[in-house]
């Protein structure tokens, strides 16, 4: 998964990621839609309220309506690591300060990672700015928005500590959409990591700024909720050369 998906960064394409919350799970012909238009993955994840069945179940109902997308986890916790997925982006929250997003719950998952056969991507996550859920469940010491230069530093340490992915990350539904900056200083401080950029994207011109700026890939979620229409617009806006 991970190298076919390098390949196509290397190919010169933009990747588009659909996010599905399992709480409140997207419907399957949305996914379906996003499939046709071209989207190259499926995220699941949430924080709250979520087992690993309802996860598998949800998989379950995609793969009956005949969805082939691969499906990565983006585990909020450990109750969202289902076996049913083709794999996970195996995160530490870099900006927690709570140990246990930075380490301890990947002690916890590791194991059952490896014996479920999930392909893992080692990525580091950082948050920026609103930080949503995500950055208050992981006792996140977001970013300052007006301090992005600080997610350079952050991208270098993840890179030189081997982590292949670093995914930053303004939160799930923020007001405020990731910041250009930030990724423009992560993507300066590194060099193949794969760059991945969320939280608040909701035009077609600002993804297209996001990728222009360096993401390899975006993430989208609360638009494909509330607008799947839109969302399409936006996969299509980073798509076209
Ligand atoms: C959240 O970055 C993702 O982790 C997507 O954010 O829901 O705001 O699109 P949105």
């Amino acid at each position: 998964m991970e190298s076919s998906l390098r390949r196509k960064v290397e190919a010169g394409e933009k990747l588009f990621f659909l996010l599905s919350d399992p709480e409140k799970p997207l419907e399957v012909d949305t996914v379906v839609q996003f499939e046709e238009s071209g989207a190259d993955a499926l995220l699941i994840g949430g924080s709250l309220n979520v087992t690993p069945y309802d996860i598998d179940e949800y998989i379950s109902s995609l793969r009956a309506e005949g969805v082939k997308l691969p499906i990565i986890l983006f585990p909020g916790g450990l109750n969202n690591i289902a076996k049913s997925a083709d794999a996970i982006l195996f995160m530490s929250l870099l900006n927690s300060l709570d140990p246990y997003w930075l380490i301890g719950a990947q002690v916890s998952a590791a194991m059952l990672v490896k014996r479920l056969g999930l392909e893992a991507i080692p990525t580091a996550y950082i948050i920026i700015g609103h930080g949503g859920a995500a950055g208050h469940i992981g006792r996140a010491q977001p970013v300052p928005l007006e301090n992005a230069y600080i997610v350079a530093a952050y991208a270098a340490a993840a890179e030189l500590l081997g982590f292949r992915a670093i995914y930053v990350e303004a939160g799930s539904g923020s007001p405020t959409p990731v910041p250009l900056d930030a990724v423009k200083h992560a993507r300066a401080a590194i060099e193949d990591t794969l760059l991945i950029a969320g939280g608040g994207i909701k035009t077609p011109e600002y993804a297209k700024n996001v990728v222009e700026s360096g993401a390899d890939a975006i993430v989208v979620g609360t638009l494909a909720e509330k607008n799947p229409g839109e969302a399409i617009k936006i996969l299509e806006a980073i798509k076209r050369k």
